[in-house]
Formats: C-alpha cells, sequence, structure tokens
C-alpha cells in the first residue's frame, strides 16, 4: 500500500494506483476524457491533470502513479486554467450543433464544458460542416465532432483486435479512419459496435432506424411485430435513468403495446428454440464423431470475425441461425399461419443490444423458403429508448403487462442468453439432461458464468468427458482459435461472443459515461439482472417451455426435423 496527500487529505491505496484512482478514494473527482480504463490509458487529451508537489509541470493524473509520501492538488488555479485552455483548444476544432446532436444530453465534451466552467467559446469555428461517413449498415461517423481522444480505435484495436480504425495524416489534419480513407464498409469491421459506446461525443453513432419502424406502424395494410433480445430487459431503464441492473421487462412491454405494435411477442422465445436445435446438433456430432468443437452462432460480430480471419472454422460453426433470425423466422411461418397472415404483410422488428444485428439482418443466406427475410429491421436499445421518449411515454409511470403468448412464453435459460456463458449454461441444461436422464442434471453451472474473458470447464457424463469454453471480446476469441489450430486447446463446445461480456455490453446498449464505466462493473451488474430474472422462473430449460413443445407438435415436428433445418438453420458461405 502506499500512502499520500490529496488536497492535504491523507490517503491510502495499492502500490500501482493512478493518482486518479487515489483521488477518487479520497472523494476527490478529477475531470477526464480520453481515459477508459484498461483501453485507453494514453494520457493524451491533457483534461485530467494535476499539480504535483516537486514536479515542473503539470501530470497526467490518469497514467501518473502514486508514490509514497507524494503531495497532489487537483483544484489549483494552474489546474483549472489549464484545464479550461485545453478544452478550449478541442472545442475550436469542434462543430457544436449540440441542440441537433444525436449525443445531445449524453455527450461527454458538453458535460466537461460545464463541469470546467466554460461559459464562452473564445475560438469558435462557426463554418465547419459536418464529415459524414455512413457507408456500412450499422453506423455513422461524423469526424467534425470527433476529439480525438483515440477511445474508438483502441476499442477496436485492443478489445476486439480487429483494428480497422486509426489516426490518418499528421498536425492539425490528423482524423480518425479506414487506412487510406477508406469506407468502413469496404474493410474488415465486424460491426460489434464497441466503438460507439466508447466515443465521448457525437462522432460515432449507431444508424437511426427508427423512421422506418414509425414508417410500417401507420402503414395500415402492414401488420407490424416486435420482439427484445434476453438483454433489453434489463439494460433499457438505463435510457430513462433508472439503475444500472434494473429489470423493466414489464414496462418495455407496455410500452411497445402503446408504440403501436400489433403483437409483442419475446426473442427469448426462439432463443429457447435455438437451445434445441443446437443441442440437437452437439449431440449428434457426440454420437456421430462429426467435428468438435461445435461453436455457437447467435453472435453476428463473431460470424463476421469468422469469415473474415477465421474460414478454416467453418465446419464447427453451429448451423443454427441466431434467436433474432429463427424469431423472424417463426414469426414469418408458424405465426402467419396461425393467424391467417400473408407473411409478406407482416412486419418484423427485432430491440437488440447490437449494432451487428442491423447487419444480419441483411444477409441473404437468412432469406426464407417463402422468400422473405425473417427480420426486417432491427432497432438497438438506445433506439428504442428514444422512440418511447419521442412517443411521449412516461416510462417509470407504465404499468407492467405481459408479453403476446403465442411466441411470447420462455425460459430461465433463455434470459441468460444476453450474459457471456450464458448460451453455454442454457444448452448444458438441456444437453446434460438428455444424456443423464430427467431429474438427474444440475440446473446451474456456475463455472461458466462471470466477467472473465475466457472461462473453462469440463463435466463428466455418461461415457465421456465434455470439455468447454466460454470467450467474450474478439481479441479473447482469437486467443482460444489459435491454442485451437496448434493443438494447445481441445474443447467439444465453444461459446463466443464478439462483444465483451456478451450481449448486455453490446454496442448498441445505452452509453455510459466514462466517470461511470471506469469505476463500475456495468457488465456485472447488468448479467446479475438476467441471473437473478432465472431464479425465479417457472420454467428454467428450454425443452421445458410449453410454446416450444407446441410448435414441435404442431408446426416443425421434431429438433433437427427438415422443416426445422429449412426454415432454422442456414449455411455461411466463406
Ligand atoms: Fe444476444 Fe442472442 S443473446 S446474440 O447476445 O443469441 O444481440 O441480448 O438477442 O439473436 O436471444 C444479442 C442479447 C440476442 C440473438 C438471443
Ligand atoms: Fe472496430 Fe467494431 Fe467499430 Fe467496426 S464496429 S470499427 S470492428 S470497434
Amino acid at each position: 500500500m502506499v500512502s499520500l496527500r490529496i488536497n492535504n487529505i491523507p490517503v491510502t491505496v495499492p502500490a500501482g494506483s493512478t493518482v486518479l484512482e487515489a483521488a477518487r478514494s479520497a472523494g476527490f473527482n478529477i475531470p477526464s476524457l480520453c481515459f477508459l480504463k484498461d483501453i485507453n490509458e494514453i494520457g493524451a487529451c491533457r483534461i485530467c491533470v494535476v499539480e504535483v508537489k516537486g514536479a515542473k509541470t503539470l501530470v497526467a493524473s490518469c497514467v501518473y502513479p502514486v508514490s509514497e509520501g507524494m503531495e497532489v492538488f487537483t483544484n489549483t488555479e494552474r489546474v483549472r486554467r489549464s484545464r479550461q485552455l485545453t478544452l478550449e483548444l478541442i472545442l475550436s476544432n469542434h462543430r457544436m450543433d449540440c441542440l441537433t446532436c444525436s449525443r445531445n444530453s449524453q455527450c461527454e465534451l458538453r458535460q466537461l464544458a460545464s463541469d470546467l466552467g466554460i461559459d464562452a467559446v473564445r475560438y469558435a469555428n462557426d463554418n465547419m460542416p459536418p464529415q459524414i461517413e455512413a457507408s456500412a449498415p450499422h453506423l455513422v461517423r461524423d469526424n467534425s465532432k470527433c476529439v480525438l481522444c483515440r477511445r474508438c480505435t483502441a476499442v477496436c484495436r485492443n478489445v476486439q483486435e480487429v483494428g480497422v480504425i486509426g489516426p490518418n495524416d499528421r498536425g492539425f489534419s490528423t482524423h480518425i479512419g479506414c487506412a487510406f480513407d477508406r469506407d468502413l464498409s469496404e474493410v474488415d469491421c465486424v460491426s460489434c459496435g464497441q466503438c460507439i459506446v466508447a466515443c465521448p461525443t457525437g462522432a460515432l453513432s449507431e444508424k437511426d432506424d427508427t423512421g422506418k419502424v414509425l414508417a410500417a406502424l401507420a402503414d395500415p395494410k402492414k401488420h407490424v411485430v416486435v420482439g427484445p433480445a434476453p438483454s433489453i430487459r434489463v439494460t433499457l431503464g438505463e435510457c430513462f435513468g433508472m439503475p444500472i441492473g434494473t429489470n423493466v421487462q414489464g414496462k418495455m412491454v407496455t410500452a411497445l403495446r402503446r408504440l403501436g405494435f400489433d403483437k409483442v411477442f419475446d426473442v427469448d422465445t426462439a432463443a429457447d428454440f435455438t437451445i434445441l436445435e443446437e443441442g440437437t446438433e452437439f449431440l449428434n456430432r457426440l454420437r456421430e464423431e462429426e467435428p468438435l468443437p461445435l461453436i455457437t452462432s447467435c453472435s453476428p460480430g463473431w460470424i463476421r470475425y469468422m469469415e473474415q480471419h477465421a474460414p478454416d472454422m467453418l465446419r464447427n460453426v453451429s448451423s443454427c441461425k441466431s434467436p433474432q433470425q429463427m424469431f423472424g423466422s417463426l414469426v414469418k411461418t408458424y405465426y402467419a399461419e396461425q393467424a391467417g397472415i400473408d407473411p409478406h404483410d407482416i412486419y418484423v422488428v427485432s430491440i437488440m443490444p447490437c449494432t451487428a444485428k442491423k447487419y444480419e439482418v441483411l444477409r441473404e443466406e437468412q432469406r426464407l423458403p417463402n422468400g422473405c427475410m425473417p427480420v426486417d429491421v432491427s432497432l438497438t436499445t438506445r433506439e428504442l429508448g428514444r422512440m418511447i421518449t419521442q412517443a411521449g411515454l412516461l416510462f417509470d409511470h407504465l404499468p407492467d403487462e405481459e408479453f403476446d403468448p403465442l411466441l411470447g412464453v420462455s425460459t430461465g435459460a433463455a434470459t441468460i442468453f444476453g450474459a457471456s456463458g450464458g448460451v453455454m449454461e442454457a444448452a448444458l441444461r438441456t444437453v446434460v439432461e438428455e444424456l443423464t436422464g430427467k431429474g438427474m442434471a444440475p440446473l446451474e453451472y456456475h463455472e461458466v458464468r462471470g466477467m472473465e474473458g475466457i472461462k473453462e470447464a469440463s463435466y463428466e457424463l455418461p461415457g465421456r468427458t465434455v470439455k468447454v469454453c466460454v470467450a467474450s471480446g474478439l481479441h479473447n476469441v482469437k486467443l482460444v482459435l489459435d491454442g485451437m489450430r496448434d493443438g494447445s486447446l481441445h474443447y467439444d463446445f465453444v461459446e463466443f461472443m464478439a462483444c465483451p461480456g456478451g450481449c448486455i455490453n453490446g454496442g448498441g446498449q445505452p452509453i455510459q459515461h466514462a466517470d461511470v464505466r471506469n469505476f463500475t462493473d456495468i457488465k456485472a451488474l447488468r448479467a446479475a439482472a438476467l441471473y437473478r430474472q432465472d431464479e425465479g422462473m417457472p420454467y428454467r430449460r428450454s425443452h421445458d417451455n410449453p410454446v416450444v413443445q407446441t410448435v414441435y407438435r404442431d408446426f416443425l415436428g421434431h429438433p433437427g426435423s427438415h422443416k426445422a433445418h429449412s426454415l432454422l438453420h442456414c449455411s455461411y458461405i466463406k
């Protein structure tokens, strides 16, 4: 431990802490801009400067380590002037359309200007035009609002190991973009959106598809059906200022109904189908000695990564469509038949924590035998939050309602899909019971829970040991892939999710200020809310879902049937 004084307050912190962390534990917030803990620790923006007794210059507190007896001052005249001047210079190169900016109330730059007492912009650049790049289906970049903090490039390079964006040119011309300023749609971006949630300003945002949904809702010829992903129910509340990890399932259903959707179904129901189909595929591979490991296919960011960087793994990837796509497939076949509606008149909207889902809905191999694409539009959690606000719905006043039951009953297994390890645990709940017999299998598999990037477990099952692995974040996925390729790692079943922590931390989730992200494990809080919901559910194994049983009996036949394959599976082409 190290003892020091911050603004004359004694504090003792672990060795290796930064001054910024030590100040926090002494009760002082130091403003910052480029700092994102464990992702971007470069001390470049100079907003977090402090005075250290004996040091010649102000130091960047986010990277400056504490030392025994150090004396730090975080709020002197010199410190305040330096921060203000730095921020004014950043603002001089920033297009100020704050009133109409997509980040508006959540912009960290706007917040900083207020916190640092900037009440006039001395060096305003009034003629700065927008610099829009919108070639990809999931993302819009406007470099006229970029502050060159490098948070997006750090997450893309270090956390995702994709590295398709970086600084171009030098000096005053420096700007963030792809190599040779190519469009994002021309490079190997996996659409994960992690750069968007890392961005402190409106320079990066999801492509807004709410207009398409509003048009469909206003079209009397369209029957508009919606389904939210597992994680949305524990994150949507953050759009309305609720604590991280609040479960708002009932209010979310009511809000969707009041927005005018004709049916409010649940993607969780489709996740239960995924488990039956993927579980059957795994058991078939085990029994028939087909290639193992089986690798999950729900995360479109991972699928895109596999196609670009690991096409040799294609035969290991499950042929199951993702729950989003199984949802749309069941709505435009089973539900259409039940309701007597032409599937071409049904408009399916999914609510997803993920920007890559906007890309997944466009993939041609997803098309159904009836000619329809399963899902018409995929909205992020943030877009749904905006639709609710713009419709004037007072979210926290809404009563709790239930999903429409035809495709709206689900299990605890489906709920936990939204956290890293959840798909694996859900699959084990079904597969292990199938192999050991009813009532003989454990319900919970804690070994695959938690926010570590890579988790492993092995289970002794009748006749053989099954080894599983769960990895989230593409850097971790790459480590596991490398090990499997060089023969040092052997697994039977693998869950890969592109985003660190899984969908609860997807690129479409509500954006939390760096001050919150740097000091709170938001992934763990969101995941804990899913596990709490799972504990209280009447059905906790996917095969116990009565809707799943009915649909197989009356429509699909059995898991893995020819009909199930034609509707719920696909072949990735590369
Ligand atoms: Fe996910 Fe999935 S869990 S991929 O993480 O398999 O996006 O929440 O909807 O499709 O169900 C995301 C979440 C989501 C799919 C499911
Ligand atoms: Fe990189 Fe993901 Fe952003 Fe694409 S969406 S630029 S892969 S962080």
